[in-house]
């Protein structure tokens, strides 16, 4: 086993292809008990804002709670197949969603429209204790990261059909895509739910950097093709476009296709009649 093996798990290819097609990625339970247990003993009294664009080892001293939450392989590994190795801070926040509030957060994107074809921020989110329906977790809309809307309008939207409820064991942390559409859920219960949430800022280019031996495994084009029930039929397609075009972002592999959508409207001959 190499140094990079024992101490990181990456994702496998049919895991990215499911990060692009859903906008996240979902690993229950990684986190051992005994920090979780001392998140919960820290958390409460928040972690210091640090300026936008800190690398890791500058914003979390080594030894910190948060250096050894990310030192968990299977949250190090995710953080390196999706973002690389050394990304930047930029924001991070302890989501507080109290006991008994009464309202929820409206649908929103945590971004303004964002075009780059090529690049993403990933939102790690870390929930320490188990999240019951009732809790307050976080609503989230599969598949909706790539469809380029501004910040909170989308929070007019209630109720989409597909759209998920987290409920969790203690330990979960959720890999958003900056785009995915979310909203912290009211809380119903007499406990707060808390979420440490870290927005990474890649600082390498976004390719081939997860454990790819099973790229042509016929799960990756099938996690690619996943259709999810509030898409309108046509929009539909449009979606599986974009995340053609993500995935020959994140493979280099420009004649990678979904049935010949992007290829069809690439072909534009250049070769005059003789
Ligand atoms: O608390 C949550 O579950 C989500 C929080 C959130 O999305 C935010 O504040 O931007
Ligand atoms: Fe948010």
């Amino acid at each position: 086993m190499t140094e990079k093996t024992r101490t990181e798990h990456l994702l496998n290819s049919v895991q990215m292809a499911h990060f692009v097609s859903h906008g996240a990625i979902r690993l229950d339970a990684v986190v051992p008990e005994e920090l979780n247990d001392e998140a919960m003993r820290v958390l409460p009294a928040g972690v210091p804002p640090v300026p936008y664009g800190t690398p890791v080892v500058g914003a979390y001293p080594e030894g910190s709670f948060v250096r050894r939450l990310l030192a968990v392989p299977r949250i190090a590994g995710a953080v390196r197949s999706l973002v690389g190795p050394g990304p930047n801070i930029d924001h991070h926040a302890v989501h507080v969603r109290g006991p008994r509030e009464g309202e929820a957060q409206p649908l929103h994107a945590d971004a303004i429209i964002d075009v780059r074809p090529d690049a993403f921020d990933v939102q790690l989110m870390y929930y320490p204790h188990a999240v019951t329906l009732e809790m307050g977790g976080t609503l989230s809309v599969p598949g909706s990261h790539l469809r380029r809307t501004n910040e909170s309008d989308t929070g007019r939207y209630q109720n989409l059909r597909g759209q998920d409820r987290l409920v969790c064991p203690a330990g979960t942390v959720v890999f958003l895509h900056h785009g995915l559409w979310h909203g912290g859920r009211r809380n119903d219960s007499d406990t707060p739910r808390y979420m440490f949430k870290i927005r990474f800022n890649p600082t390498v280019r976004q390719r081939l950097l997860w454990d790819t031996s099973d790229l042509t495994d016929p799960r990756v084009a099938a996690a690619l093709d996943t259709d999810f029930p509030w898409y309108e039929q046509a929009t539909g397609r449009l979606e599986r476009y974009q995340r053609v075009l993500m995935w020959r972002a994140l493979t280099g592999d420009d004649t990678f296709d979904l049935d010949h959508w992007v290829t069809r409207v690439s072909n534009r001959p250049q070769e005059a009649t003789t």
